[in-house]
């Protein structure tokens, strides 16, 4: 019999997770800068929903050059339409967007919902829409339009509540000193001259526009030290400011998935999806097909909830046209967001992932004592399944409207809800509220039995594993493995020795912590080649719970980089 279908039959012991509590009112103890860095991260996962803005001399061209549609994202349209730097250039006398209003953006991003905006300080084509004194390419210094965008945002943003950041491209399409432009790929090396031409811009950034709560990097292949010595510089200038993962190189605080991507893997730092209305572009395109807003706010709300639920924060772009007017169907899209968001939005902000496996039907999110359950579509006979909850439950109601309570009862498969009562059902989610005693009693279906001999054997296929996502650039990210996780059952002994074997040998020290307890494990002994008998390293009398669920995880022994992968291709651990 195999360990899933063992599963499917005992009756097992719950494991109790605690989730992180939400601190969003937290008293402030004395700090250290260590400290202010954690709270500095903890306020950016807080936000959960934010706008992106990309918006800049491609607006004006708006996906259109010499009279011809130009496919690729619009705000590469330098690139895709192999426009010479001097004929680009001269778009600048043409950029003065009288339509543009910075306290009308930010309105509309705290409409939406949104608690922060991000917008393109310089995008691949150089062009700056701040006022650089290390070039002439800048909005104060080469259009009709003469003010600084960013610090007029800024202040917009300070106004209404809002957190600013910026984007930042480490490619440029303009500067003379940069490697020459051959492709779209985006991922050229920086030379000597354009990486002290970036260090400088980004200090102007960090010094001239108040607080930067993050700054995008994007693209290019800096070389480590490049992105270290860049990481060093922002978190001298501004500690608390959030650097985006396409730094490269583990330099970044956050990681940010592919464009428009979401993961389908648990993630085990923190991270963003960045996202745009339609995947065809970023910036304006005058000819882009926008159907039927309705359709697009269903799309992003399920977006927000997915990426939500998963522990993400979502950035959602829009593309302002060349004279500063947001186009009606994105203003309407966030409206819809944020419309939902104002009956829901404890179910988001402040909210956790889901801290138990997500079910067929529905995404999960949860704070202390919560699980939300975002039913997208109803099962036809409304009867909803948690399948592994088993904790006591107090009450079952929609969050939208708290008069509306759900029958509920606990079974042996988990916790099952009646959704008959929801009547007025919403067109884009419903959220339900199950409140609950106590801990979170949960019962994980990759539970770990022990073999015939009593001996639990511990691999890749049985974890859960937890990933970063990192890269040198933007085409060499892949998911990595920065802590493993295995749930074991109950068991009549307590005291166990554990056997790990890991192949390649493993090149920096590893910590397993067996409920909690860590045990290091040092290179030499484990450095031995993966065989099927298990010769490596050995740790003595570890204890297990004979009355419940035991946790034991693998991550590397120094997290100070949480990024940095396990780099493990194949481990067995048995404990026996
Ligand atoms: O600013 C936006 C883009 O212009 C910039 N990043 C976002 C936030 C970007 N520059 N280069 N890239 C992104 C590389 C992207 C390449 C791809 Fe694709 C986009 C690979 C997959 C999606 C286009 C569509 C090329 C292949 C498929």
């Amino acid at each position: 019999m195999n360990i899933n279908s063992l599963a499917k039959i005992l009756i097992v012991g719950s494991v109790f997770l605690s989730i992180t509590s939400c601190n969003m009112n937290r008293s402030k103890p004395e700090k250290s800068a260590h400290t202010d860095a954690r709270e500095a991260l903890t306020d950016w996962e807080n936000q959960k929903f934010s706008m992106f803005i990309h918006w800049g001399l491609y607006s004006i061209p708006a996906g259109v050059w010499d009279g011809q549609k130009i496919n690729g994202y619009s705000e590469q349209i330098k690139g895709h339409a192999k426009i010479p730097t001097q004929a680009y250039r001269k778009l600048a006398a043409r950029f003065n967007p009288t339509n543009w209003n910075a306290d009308s953006v930010a309105l509309l991003a705290r409409k939406a919902g949104m608690r922060s905006v991000v917008i393109t300080a310089k995008h691949h084509d150089g062009f700056c829409m701040f006022d650089s004194k290390y070039t002439a390419f800048d909005v104060v210094d080469a259009t009709p339009y003469k003010k600084d965008v960013l610090k007029d945002l800024a202040a917009a943003c300070k106004r209404h509540n809002l957190r600013f950041g910026v984007y930042f491209s480490m490619i440029d399409w303009d500067y003379e000193g940069a490697a020459p432009f051959v492709s779209v790929r985006n991922s050229d090396s920086i030379p000597p001259l354009h990486h002290q031409y970036n260090l400088n811009q980004i200090e102007e950034l960090l010094t001239n526009y108040g607080e930067i709560s993050e700054i995008w990097f994007d693209m290019g292949a800096p070389t480590f030290n490049q992105s270290k010595e860049i990481a060093a510089l922002v978190k001298r200038l501004q500690p608390n400011c959030m650097i985006s993962g396409r730094l490269w190189n583990d330099q970044g605080d956050f990681v940010v998935m592919g464009d428009n991507l979401k993961p389908d893997f648990k993630m085990g730092v923190p991270w963003q999806t960045p996202a745009s209305m339609f995947p065809e572009t970023w910036s304006y395109r005058s000819w882009q097909e926008r159907p039927d807003v309705e359709a697009k706010i269903d799309e992003k709300i399920h977006d927000l909830i997915t990426v939500v639920s998963l522990g993400g924060n979502y950035l959602l772009n829009i593309g302002p046209t060349g004279d500063g007017t947001i186009v009606p169907f994105e203003k309407q899209v966030l409206e819809g967001i944020g419309q939902w968001l104002k009956e829901n939005g404890e179910a988001i902000y402040g909210a956790t992932a889901a801290p138990i496996e997500t079910q067929d039907r529905g995404l999960i999110t949860a704070r202390d004592g919560k699980l939300y359950l975002h039913i997208i579509s109803f099962p036809e006979n409304d009867q909803l399944t948690v399948e592994g909850f088993n904790s006591s439950i107090k009450s079952a109601y929609l969050l939208s409207d708290s008069t509306i309570s759900l029958p509920h009862s606990t079974n042996d498969t988990g916790l099952a809800i009646d959704l008959k009562n929801i009547t007025n059902r919403d067109k884009y989610a419903a959220v339900v509220v199950v409140e609950y005693e106590d801990e979170l009693r949960y019962t994980p279906k990759n539970v770990v039995y022990p073999a015939e001999d009593g001996a639990f054997i511990l691999t890749w296929d049985n974890a859960t594993k937890f990933h970063s996502f990192s890269g040198h650039d933007y085409y060499s990210t892949k998911a990595t493995v920065v802590k493993s996780r295995w749930y074991l059952s109950d068991n009549n002994k307590k005291s166990y020795q554990v056997n790990l074997a890991f192949s390649p040998d493993a090149i920096e020290p590893l910590r397993l912590s067996v409920n909690n307890k860590g045990y290091v494990i040092p290179l030499t002994d484990a450095a031995n080649s993966f065989k099927n008998e298990l010769t490596g390293q050995t740790i003595n009398s570890v204890h297990l719970y004979l009355d419940g669920m035991n946790v034991i995880e693998l991550s590397l022994e120094d997290r100070s980089n949480p990024h940095k992968g396990l780099n493990i291709e194949e481990l067995k651990i048995e404990i026996k």
